[in-house]
């Protein structure tokens, strides 16, 4: 039987060399191997807890209250994710009052203003409407903002740059089916979603965004929601800036204007170059990052490697991603992994190369009503030159000769 397996094996290395992979340079030659007889009987179900944990050699690491000046802030480690979705564990979080434990017996959600009958739901009465599951990213305007005032160091990674989005399979009720139930005045046109922190984070929604595709989530990634996420409520609404996306919900109010919270008013509102301040700017724009080879990271020699990535669209579907090896001269379509959702992260590979010099490696990403991702220059153009939120410019990372790779901003 054993055997059987180490004849398997060797078969499996040669055939994967004849397949073409010969520019790998790591990797030991079958006859090198030798296979370690049986491991003793390893640790039982229940030692590590009742709950699963990753492996003690899994390495993703969180940085929490990151540099770049936001309250409570923690970054997704996106080179250390794969595929699309975020473990839990590693969403980004952003408090603006710290998070607080809600029981969810307790918890009430109240829905009054321009309504017929104002109403207060307790999670059970929410939970019993029919739930819907969703593949959404969630994005804070605040990401890259420090890119966008002023260029981080040259060791700055992936996650520091870009690790305010995360990406999970979001479960909940379609926020106008509980509205049936209140009846909301015609005259209404917005609503005021608030939360039940201590910072009462509080956004006027469009009644369009309501009634299109505003959810009320109660479960990520088939579980209840993290604390940190909003538990046991929070209103999603997908394609919107990370802000509108109010945790630890507690009160829909309908009116016929916005409320011009502090939030929208002070904070997440964005700087114009003719002195102006842009308000309600709701979408995050389409963006795309190499994940992978990314800042701190170093290659091992010449040879092949899969160039990798993630883009996302507030506006729909990624159409497109074209990659560069050499400062945007010259761009080549990378392959888009399926399944390619709406308002979702989408990731994007490209076998590459490398001949051992210098390199530039950007992404650029086109979403389905054709907007292009665009570089700084057109950013400062088209938004700011000294910007905060909403920074969706070309990321590049430079591939030095000796193989170390760091981040050089924009070229
Ligand atoms: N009640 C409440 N909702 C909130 C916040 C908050 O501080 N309190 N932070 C907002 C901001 S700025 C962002 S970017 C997202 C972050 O969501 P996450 O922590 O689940 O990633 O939640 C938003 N909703
Ligand atoms: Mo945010």
């Amino acid at each position: 039987m054993k055997q059987g397996n180490q004849t398997n094996r060797r078969r499996f290395l040669q055939t994967s060399i004849a397949g073409g992979v010969a520019a790998l340079t790591s990797g030991a030659t079958a006859k090198e191997i030798v296979l370690e007889p049986s491991r003793s009987t390893g640790r039982d179900i229940f030692e590590t807890g009742t709950y699963g944990v990753p492996s003690q050699f899994a390495t993703s690491a969180r940085i929490k209250g990151s540099a770049n000046g936001l309250h409570g802030a923690s970054r997704t480690p996106l080179a250390e994710t794969h595929g699309i979705i975020t473990p839990s564990g590693l969403h980004f979080e952003v408090h603006h009052g710290g998070v607080p434990d809600i029981p969810p017996l307790e918890h009430k959600l109240l829905i009054h203003g321009m309504v017929d009958d104002a109403k207060m739901f307790t999670m059970e009465d929410i939970m019993r409407f029919p739930s819907v599951s969703r593949t959404y990213f969630l994005e804070c305007s605040g990401n890259g903002e420090q890119e966008w005032s002023s260029p981080s160091a040259s060791t700055t990674t992936v996650q520091a740059t870009h690790g305010l989005t995360s990406c999970s399979e979001w479960t909940g009720v379609p926020l106008k089916l509980v509205l049936n139930e209140v009846g909301i005045r015609t005259d209404a046109k917005w609503m005021l979603a608030e939360g039940d922190d201590s910072s009462r984070m509080g956004r006027s929604i469009p009644m369009w965004k309501v009634l299109d595709d505003a959810l009320l989530v109660y479960a990520q990634n088939g579980e209840f929601l993290r604390p940190e996420q909003g538990f046991p409520l929070r209103l999603f609404v997908p394609g919107f800036e990370g802000n509108m996306n109010v945790k630890w919900l507690h009160r829909l109010e309908f009116g016929d204007k916005p409320w011009w919270s502090h939030q929208e008013v002070a904070r997440y509102s964005d700087p114009r170059p003719n002195g102006k301040k842009v308000v309600f700017s709701f979408y995050m724009d389409a963006k795309s990052v190499i994940t992978s080879p990314s800042s701190t990271m170093r290659l091992n020699g010449p040879g092949f490697y899969e160039i990798t990535g993630l883009a996302w669209s507030g506006k729909g579907k990624v159409a497109r991603v074209e990659v560069s090896t050499d400062g945007g001269a010259t761009w080549r379509d990378a392959h888009l992994q399926t399944p390619i959702m709406t308002k979702c992260h989408t990731r994007f590979r490209l076998p590459w190369n490398w001949n051992g010099r210098d390199a530039i490696l950007q992404s650029r990403v086109t979403d389905d009503t054709g907007y292009v991702q665009p570089d700084y220059e057109q950013l400062y153009v088209e938004k700011s030159r000294i910007g905060m939120m909403h920074n969706n410019a070309i990321q590049s990372w430079k591939v030095a000769a000796d193989g170390n790779v760091s981040n050089v901003h924009h070229v």
